[in-house]
């Protein structure tokens, strides 16, 4: 009876090191060799969607490559680099054509979100010398900032306005980005869903792009 219980305790001790171990966090060494070599990888994006055949794509002698030339691209989110035209990043600065505040705080960027989401869109590389670049790296760039660093909120008029800010600024975006989205909201069909679909309705020349899956958990969509 004795050795019994004490194989028991003794599996039982095994059992919870097992678990110990699990929960600890393990040296990046033992999961990806002795030196851990992070690195942003930007430029594998476009070559998995295949993208670098459209930046060569040609038909006849009117189209020589699609790259966003001639297009303006809306992006509303965080805010943009350090919020002034001064400090923006070399791959955004010749690719800013107008830039609006909806927060109510200035359009710089606190967290860098915005500007990871507009460098992947038209980021030049001028900075890589070519070698990171967005996927429309000569569209041009309408940003709308929306972040509060006060609030720590995004401060988004309705979903219909934000749209319609867009579609009737100089240039007239015809694509308009939203990598952002409401944890409370998952998978509802909400009033900003609603406002997104009116805004489609009454604008069918404009794509309007959203995140699916923004919050890590299910596809969420506005
Ligand atoms: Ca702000």
């Amino acid at each position: 009876m004795y050795s019994r219980i004490y194989k028991y305790k003794t599996a039982l001790k095994a059992l919870i090191l097992i678990n110990v171990f699990l929960l600890l966090p393990w040296p990046t060494s033992l999961l990806y060799g002795e030196e851990s070599n992070y690195r942003t990888e930007n430029n594998l994006a476009a070559g998995i969607m295949g993208v670098p055949g459209l930046w060569s794509y040609q038909l006849g002698s009117s189209i020589t490559g699609l790259t966003g030339k001639g297009q303006i691209i809306a992006v509303a989110d965080s805010g943009l680099d350090g919020g002034s035209l001064e400090l923006l990043h070399p791959d955004i600065k010749d690719r800013l054509v107008g830039v609006k505040d909806f927060s109510g705080d200035g359009w710089a960027d606190p967290n860098g979100h915005g500007t990871h989401v507009a460098g992947s869109i038209v980021g030049t590389g001028s900075k890589s010398e070519g070698v990171v670049k967005g996927i429309a790296p000569e569209a041009g760039l309408y940003f709308q900032a929306t972040y509060n660093d006060k609030e720590k909120t995004l401060r988004i008029p309705s979903v219909y306005e934000l749209l319609a800010d867009a579609y009737n600024t100089p240039g007239q975006p015809r694509i308009h980005v939203n990598s952002w989205g409401a944890s409370f909201s998952d998978g509802v069909y909400d009033w900003d869903t609603h406002s997104l679909d009116k805004f489609v309705w009454d604008h069918q020349d404009m794509v309007v792009l959203k995140s699916a899956g923004n919050g890590y958990k299910t596809s969420k969509p506005l």
